[in-house]
């Protein structure tokens, strides 16, 4: 792979949004292009009406993401900077912005920041290759990319800090059983087609309702239940009257299949 090809490839088809970290004789570590270009590329995505459902994956080879680019990895000038740049420039937070799905499609090694972008993603899939850990202690760093926050409220805090302070890489196996992952199929080329499969599954389903779903659940897991109870009531309330709604209601009284239009 020469130095000028792109970091990151950006494709659309049939409904769906690609973005594939194009650095595999580096196991896809983020660097600079990366960080700062991925964000803008998921939120054109995520506001291109073509486009229903988004997946996040890595180029073929041994690697989802192997993190951050140790390799560029410079000491910072002031510490105050680098907290002001860390809050200012946190690229992964952009996901959570994000109205509609994202799918994390993962093989090889999703280490580190390759794990946290994983963990900002909705549904994470996985070929059996896969492994999984935050290393970052050994570089005598922490997470940064969302780790400590993300990693607890998917697996559950016990889990996280054994992950975490042991920098253990786990299986696939291992991460489907603790909720990690919830989707595992054997190969890398299984991993391909049961990710376009899912993704345009999902995608066919009226988007309204969906990035509904998405926005109660994500949205209610940081408030009280009755805080996110109001949310779930007044999100239905607003899709009752979405013509999607009463095409899928008319659909099924008519016996057909229903047609969405994402209104
Ligand atoms: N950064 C830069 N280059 C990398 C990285 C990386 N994270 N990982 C692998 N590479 C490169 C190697 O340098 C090597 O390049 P070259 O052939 O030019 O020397 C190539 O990829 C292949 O790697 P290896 O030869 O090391 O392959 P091995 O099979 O021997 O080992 C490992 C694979 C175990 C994955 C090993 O490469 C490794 O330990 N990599 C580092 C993993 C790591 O520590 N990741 C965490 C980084 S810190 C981090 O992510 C903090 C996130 C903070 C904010 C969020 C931003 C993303």
């Amino acid at each position: 792979m020469s130095e000028e090809a792109p970091s990151f490839l950006v494709e659309r088809a049939n409904g769906v949004g690609f973005v594939t970290l194009n650095r595999p004789d580096q196991l896809n570590a983020v660097n600079n292009a990366i960080r700062s270009g991925l964000p803008a590329a998921l939120r054109e995505l995520d506001a291109d009406p073509s486009v229903a459902v988004m997946v996040v994956r890595g180029a073929p080879g041994r690697a989802f993401c192997a993190g951050a680019d140790v390799k560029e990895m410079r000491a910072p000038d002031s510490v105050i900077a680098e907290r002001r740049r860390m809050i200012n420039h946190a690229w992964i937070d952009n996901l959570d912005k994000l109205n509609k799905p994202v799918i994390a499609s993962i093989h090889g090694f999703c280490l580190g920041g390759g794990l946290e972008l994983a963990l900002a993603c909705d549904i994470r899939i996985a070929s059996a290759d896969a492994s999984f850990g935050l290393p970052e202690t050994a570089l005598g760093l922490i997470p940064g990319g969302g780790g400590t926050q993300r990693l607890p409220r998917v697996i559950g805090l016990g889990r996280a800090l054994d992950l975490m302070l042991t920098g253990d890489r786990i299986k696939p196996e291992e991460a489907l059983r603790i909720g990690l992952i919830t989707r595992l199929v054997d190969t890398q080329e299984q991993l391909a087609e049961e990710t376009v499969k899912l993704a345009e599954r999902i995608a066919a389903r009226p988007p309204l309702a969906t990035n509904a779903v998405k926005e109660a659940v994500r949205s209610g897991f940081e408030l009280d239940l009755a805080t996110g109870l109001t949310l779930e009531k007044t999100l239905f309330a607003l899709l009752q009257v979405t013509e999607d709604k009463i095409e899928a209601t008319t659909a099924f009284k008519e016996k057909r299949k229903p047609v969405f239009k994402g209104k």
